[in-house]
């Protein structure tokens, strides 16, 4: 197992590295990629989810960004949240021979076929920010992202020691994320298993609003139609709970007294909702994830050995805390 080493500590975002499955799956014992071009430049396939939210495109930025500084040579795919069309750019950077493929998968399941392919020409894989559910753990060399269900996780701690006094029900809406990404699913592992702690606190309602505003927005409008009681919103991202704003608005309610708001991201616009007192926790899940995966790209190509597992190091915010932040934040 390899230590932390310098450029690991000089990345944007401080990571904590676990290896979780014993040796990284090894590749071929040459040049660990595919690659035919004899020009020493490491050339990387993406294949982005889309641009659905505010933390996608500070997750863009942050690979477009870390491949120029690094010196790689970045082909990228913007999938518009559709799984076949990440297989279809995914089959075209084998086709072309690119030295590393990376890509944040939309949905978890159902990537098996083309990471086989993947390997079977040889080329090394990096998922980013989200996991496949392959049993098959030799079909990626490593996976560098959050813990979702950790962060679903402090979402419901802290809304169980908010409500530690309550003596009737407390209702809970959920904005899941897009159906079957490991985000959604984890979130709302995490955060279920959280308020189980305290049965006053029930969720009542639960549907995804795709990580968009719109959809978040669309999907309140039916929970307040549909709920004459609503105390907490719980939103796996930070768009879904500002989109959610105006839909509760709308209704007549002041968001962050009427209805209690927990997100997750930590981005500027949610921040700045944080800070105003309309949302009143955020769980922090970071996108600037370019600089450490473009060091393991470098190392995966050099056939040198990963972990399998690298996990951001993430916090929480209070509203104090945001105003706090607020002026420093990237993105
Ligand atoms: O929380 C959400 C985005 O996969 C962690 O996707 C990412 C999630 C993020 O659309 O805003």
């Amino acid at each position: 197992m390899r230590t932390q080493s310098a450029p690991w500590r000089a990345a944007a975002v401080l990571a904590s590295v676990l290896l979780v499955g014993g040796v990284a799956a090894c590749g071929n014992s040459d040049t660990g990629g595919g690659g035919t071009k004899d020009d020493g430049k490491i050339t990387m396939g993406f294949s982005q989810v889309g641009a659905e939210s505010g933390w996608r495109t500070a997750n863009t930025t942050s690979i477009k960004e870390a491949a120029t500084a690094a010196g790689i040579e970045l082909k990228f795919d913007d999938a518009q949240q559709k799984q076949e069309n990440q297989i279809k750019a995914i089959r075209n950077y084998i086709q072309q021979k690119v030295d590393v493929i990376a890509f944040s998968p939309v949905v978890e399941s159902g990537w098996d076929t083309v990471l086989k392919e993947a390997k079977d020409a040889d080329i090394p894989v990096i998922l980013t920010d989200r996991s496949v559910d392959s049993a098959d753990k030799s079909l990626y060399k490593t996976f560098l992202g959050s813990d979702f269900v950790k962060e679903g996780k402090l979402a419901g701690e802290w809304l169980v020691e908010q409500k530690k006094t309550a003596s009737g029900p407390v209702n809970i809406v959920e904005l899941q994320g897009n159906t079957g990404a490991a985000p959604a699913n984890d979130r709302k592992k995490g955060f279920g298993e959280a308020i189980a702690a305290n049965p006053n606190l029930k969720i009542i309602a639960s549907q995804p609003g795709d990580f968009t505003r719109a959809g978040g927005k669309q999907v309140m409008e039916q929970f307040l139609k549909a709920n004459k009681k609503i105390d907490v919103l719980f939103a796996h991202n930070d768009d879904m709970g500002l989109g959610a704003l105006e839909a509760i608005t709308a209704a007549g309610k002041v968001p962050g007294k009427d209805i209690t708001i927990i997100t997750v991201d930590a981005v500027k616009d949610g921040m700045q909702a944080l800070a105003d007192g309309k949302f009143n926790f955020i769980a922090e899940c970071s996108p600037l994830l370019g600089p450490q995966l473009m060091d393991l790209a470098k190392k995966v190509h050099a056939g040198e050995e990963v972990p399998t597992r690298i996990e951001t190091e993430e916090t929480t915010f209070t509203t104090e805390q945001a105003k706090e932040a607020l002026p420093n934040r990237k993105y």
